[in-house]
Formats: structure tokens, C-alpha cells, sequence
């Protein structure tokens, strides 16, 4: 498969693990999770490796101590480090890999830029290493979308065990593509995870299948704009080799489809909740089944799994994401019935519509994963009269059409964040009746502030004064969880520690004489 000219002879030749990488200059920006695989890798594949990263703690210390020792040129950590493109070994870079954390705007990248020196991802870099000893790692089945990204690549993973293949979850689920590539014992498919920032930066990927779930507005403060985001996330169907899937229930999917370059024979496969129609997945009278991967296709259907095989209240987002999977899965020649056994062994992660307490008719639930209002919109329609823990970074995202469609079920608010401000004028505007109550500020860096944990601790608080029985306190805060904590996952932690203080707390209390 021909990879696109960078318009550098040097880095256009560096196609394959055993390509002659030895002495590139090489800019890695950020030493985070992907900054890391990927400084890593180059410096084994003989490259000169410096990484900056703007931020001087003892995390990253440790780290930069790590790649000196394999052998980085030099790790520049802290503010001047990033303000400007380092050099390396006294001349200019060659190349910049960067995390995906930086925005093209970024001082490191912009420099780059207007020196004309190319700025790969780390999925880049995994995608012309992944050949090695003349063959291929393994054939890759990506993921993008605005939401549901992370249960359709562990659907597809727990499917492709099940068809008894050596495989794995990679990308923006958590483990580098770079460190899954250097598995010593390889893989028969992975399937990647892939975000918009790392689809930004990736120009030569190849799937066997690809799939982007939906499109909502999400993380309009790093691509500039809703069409560069979406722009971004079609790449995700560039030279895809078997099948380009579309949400049939989303026309945008489909036309990102029709505007993509693909190899000779790629098909377009959709996936709908409802009836199939011909080169679609989806669903019949309760059964998920097959419209597309078998040959009798025009006439019928081959049964893939049951919704029963997702357990018993599994909400319609998740058909949507199992048949997506499947339909990946399918592309690569996978049998029905692992499909259905994927789905049966899937375990869902932590901190995604999971209830954490019951007291006093009061249903407390954690969906921390909600990092914006699509994927708030979809746990709030799942409850009745819901007190609403909400707020963070916004992202520059809109959350007008959100409030408009809760605002009856909002008994009240509950603001968590250091800047709530879009959050608050969009409630004033079209829920002017709820009340909203602001939990204290916290700030991840500073000192004598609260912590995430002592706000969620109040916010807890809060949100147990103002339920009533019957109502669902719902933490799906619409927004990022990065100017409070450290992760969505820390913020899940910190909800759940707080609900089971509050709930040990009325056991203590219902005890005392
Ligand atoms: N950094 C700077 N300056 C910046 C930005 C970052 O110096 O302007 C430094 C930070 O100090 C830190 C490092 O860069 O040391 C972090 O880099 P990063 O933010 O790119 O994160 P990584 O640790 O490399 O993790 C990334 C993904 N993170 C982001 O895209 C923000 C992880 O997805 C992914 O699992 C990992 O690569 C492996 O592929 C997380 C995520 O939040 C889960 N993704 C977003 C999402 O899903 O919405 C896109």
C-alpha cells in the first residue's frame, strides 16, 4: 500500500520497522502516555529523540529520567520548553511527533509549521512501523465518534477473542497503538480507538475496516470550528481497505463515507437500530442480524446476536455500538456466533450510567464518562425527575439544544467547575424556573483551593437536600473533567467516594438514639 508523499524524500522512505531511522532528528512534544511510546520507539529504532513537555512535576521527571537512560538526546521540561521548537543535537528537527493533547495552534506545533518541518501523531508513527521483517503486525479495525467510542472498541476486542484471535484495544481507549505494535508476541487484529486530535495528525493509515459512530459538537476549542472537527473525524475512513461503516441514522456518517478515498472493493456498510436494508446491520424483532457479509444478502438475514446478549437494561445506544462492532468484526471474517459471545462476555468500563447507591428512593449515578452534552443528553433521557451534578471545561460547545430538550425533568442543578459560565446562561435561557446551585471551585495546580474531592463532597451535599424520593441525582456533567481533576475517571472516583461517604453518613445518623 503506497503511503502519501510528506514531500521529504528522508521521512518518505521511512515506511517499515527495519526502514533506516537511525540519526532522524526527531521533536517528540509531551512525555504523557503517547509521548512516551513514542519517544521510546524512535530512540529503539536508532532516531535522535528530543521531548519537551510543558509541565515540570515529579511524574514527569521520573520519565524524562527513563528515556535518558534508553538513550533521548535530551527531555526539556516546563514552560520555556514548549514555547518555542527545541533543536536537536544544535540543528533543526526533522520531524515533530506530537501528543495528542497539543493543538495545532500550539507554540511547538505553529513553529513546526511555519518551518515546514511535518508533524506526525503517534498513530502515524504506529501505522509506518507496524511492518516489520516484511510483515504487517496485524490488520486494524478503527474506531472514531463522538461518543460510544470506548464500548465499540471493547465490544470488538471481546468479539475478536472470541473468535479465538489474539487481540487487543488500543489508541485513545488507554493503551499507546505504539506500545500494542511493539508487542514481542503480535496480534492477529487490534482494534484502535481513535480520538479527533489523533486523526488530525494521521495521514497514512490503512484499516481493514473503519467506523465513525456519530458526530456531535465536542472539542470545538482545539479544532477551531464543529467542520474541522467532523473534517478531522472522517479521515478515520481514508484507504480503508474492506468496509467504510455509517450510523444510517446519522446522514453525516454516510457522507463522510461518500467523500473518502478508499481502496478499489471497500464497501459502505451502515448500522441501524431498526430494520436493515440491504448492506446494513441492525435489528429484527429483537434479533441484531447480518444484511451485508453474507452472500444471500438481497433476500435475507443472518442472525447475529440477541439484544438479550447485552444484558437486561441496556439502553438503545449500546445496540448501536454492538452492531457497529459487528459489523467491524464481520469485515474481518468473523463467525455470527463469536459476535454473540463477544456481546454475552463484554464487560462494560466503570463510569458510564452505573448506579452507585440507593437511599430513601433516591437512585444515585455516576456518568462521568459524559464529557459532553451528546453524551449527557443520552443518560439524562434515560431517568425520570433528575437532580443534575453538571459542569467542567465546556470546550466552547453549545448546551442550548440540551436544556431545552430536560429542562421538565430537572428538579435541579448542581454546578461543579471552574467555569460554569455556558453552562449557567444556557439554564437561565431555556430552564429559567430550576434551581441551580454552585459547588465551590477547585483548581488541579493550585494551593489552598479545594479539591475535586472536597467539591464533589459538596456538590453530594447539595444535590441529597434538594432530591426527593423517586428522583434519580445524575453526575453526567456534559463537560471535561481536566480544570478540576485529573481524569473523567478520577472525577467518577471522587462522585462515588462522595456518594458512599453521604450514604454511610444517614446510616450513622438513622443509628444514634
Ligand atoms: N502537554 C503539554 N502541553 C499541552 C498539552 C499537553 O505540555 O498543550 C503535556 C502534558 O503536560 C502531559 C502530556 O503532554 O505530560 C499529555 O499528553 P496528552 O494530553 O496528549 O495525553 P496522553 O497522556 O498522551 O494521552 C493521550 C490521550 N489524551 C488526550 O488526547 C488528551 C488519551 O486519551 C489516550 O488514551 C492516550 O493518548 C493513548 O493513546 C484520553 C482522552 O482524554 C482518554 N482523550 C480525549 C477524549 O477521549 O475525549 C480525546
Amino acid at each position: 500500500m503506497s503511503i502519501p508523499s510528506t514531500g521529504n524524500p528522508r521521512l518518505d522512505s521511512l515506511t517499515t520497522w527495519d526502514s533506516d531511522w537511525r540519526g532522524l532528528r526527531v521533536v517528540v512534544a509531551g512525555i504523557g502516555l503517547s509521548g512516551f511510546s513514542a519517544a521510546d520507539t524512535l530512540i529503539e529504532l536508532g532516531a535522535r529523540v528530543v521531548i519537551a513537555d510543558g509541565v515540570d512535576s515529579e511524574e514527569n521527571r521520573g520519565k524524562a529520567d527513563t528515556l535518558r537512560i534508553v538513550g533521548a538526546a535530551d527531555v526539556l521540561l516546563g514552560d520555556a520548553a514548549v514555547a518555542a521548537l527545541p533543536q536537536v543535537d544544535g540543528a533543526p528537527a526533522e520531524l515533530v511527533v506530537t501528543s495528542p493533547g497539543f493543538r495545532p495552534s500550539h507554540p511547538l506545533l505553529a513553529a513546526a509549521a511555519d518551518a515546514g518541518i511535518p508533524i506526525w501523531g503517534d498513530v502515524e508513527l504506529a501505522w509506518r512501523v507496524r511492518i516489520r521483517e516484511g510483515r504487517p503486525t496485524a490488520p486494524w479495525l478503527a474506531i472514531t465518534g463522538t461518543n460510544g467510542k470506548t464500548t465499540t472498541v471493547g465490544m470488538t476486542e471481546s468479539m475478536l477473542r472470541a473468535a479465538g484471535l489474539r487481540a487487543i484495544a488500543a489508541g485513545n481507549v488507554g493503551t499507546p497503538i505504539l506500545d500494542a505494535i511493539r508487542d514481542p508476541q503480535g496480534w492477529d487484529a487490534i482494534a484502535v480507538e481513535l480520538s479527533s486530535f489523533q486523526l488530525h495528525w494521521t495521514y497514512s493509515m490503512s484499516p481493514l475496516a473503519s467506523v465513525c459512530l456519530n458526530i456531535a459538537e465536542d472539542h470545538v476549542d482545539w479544532h477551531g470550528s464543529f467542520e474541522a472537527y467532523q473534517a478531522d473525524k472522517a479521515r478515520v475512513y481514508e484507504n480503508t481497505q474492506v468496509a467504510c461503516i455509517y450510523n444510517a441514522e446519522q446522514a453525516a456518517t454516510e457522507h463522510m463515507v461518500e467523500e473518502a478515498d478508499v481502496i478499489e472493493g471497500c464497501r459502505a456498510v451502515g448500522f441501524t437500530t431498526g430494520m436493515p436494508a440491504v448492506s446494513m446491520v441492525g435489528i429484527v424483532e429483537g434479533l441484531l442480524v447480518d444484511r451485508a457479509f453474507i452472500e444471500e444478502r438481497r433476500n435475507s438475514a443472518a442472525e447475529l446476536a440477541s439484544l438479550d446478549d447485552l444484558g437486561d437494561t441496556a439502553p438503545r445506544h449500546l445496540a448501536a455500538d454492538a452492531l457497529a462492532a459487528a459489523a467491524l468484526v464481520r469485515a474481518l471474517g468473523v463467525e455470527p456466533v463469536a459476535v454473540r459471545d463477544g456481546l454475552r462476555n463484554y464487560a462494560p468500563g466503570g463510569h458510564r450510567i452505573e448506579p452507585v447507591a440507593k437511599l430513601n428512593d433516591i437512585l444515585w449515578v455516576n456518568d462521568s464518562k459524559a464529557t459532553n452534552p451528546h453524551a449527557a443528553n443520552a443518560s439524562l433521557a434515560a431517568f425520570g425527575h433528575v437532580v443534575w451534578i453538571a459542569g467542567g471545561l465546556s470546550k466552547g460547545v453549545s448546551y442550548d439544544e440540551l436544556i431545552e430538550a430536560h429542562r421538565q425533568r430537572l428538579r435541579a442543578v448542581v454546578l461543579i467547575g471552574s467555569d460554569s459560565s455556558e453552562l449557567r446562561t444556557a439554564l437561565s435561557r431555556h430552564a429559567p424556573d430550576v434551581p441551580v446551585i454552585e459547588a465551590p471551585q477547585a483548581d488541579t495546580g493550585g494551593e489552598g483551593t479545594p479539591t475535586g474531592e472536597a467539591v464533589m463532597v459538596q456538590a453530594v451535599a447539595a444535590a441529597a437536600a434538594v432530591a426527593k424520593g423517586g428522583d434519580t441525582v445524575l453526575m453526567a456533567p456534559a463537560s471535561a473533567s481536566m480544570d478540576q481533576f485529573r481524569s473523567y475517571a478520577h472525577r467518577g472516583e471522587a462522585f462515588i467516594e462522595a456518594v458512599r461517604g453521604y450514604v454511610e453518613g444517614q446510616a450513622q445518623t438513622t443509628k444514634e438514639p
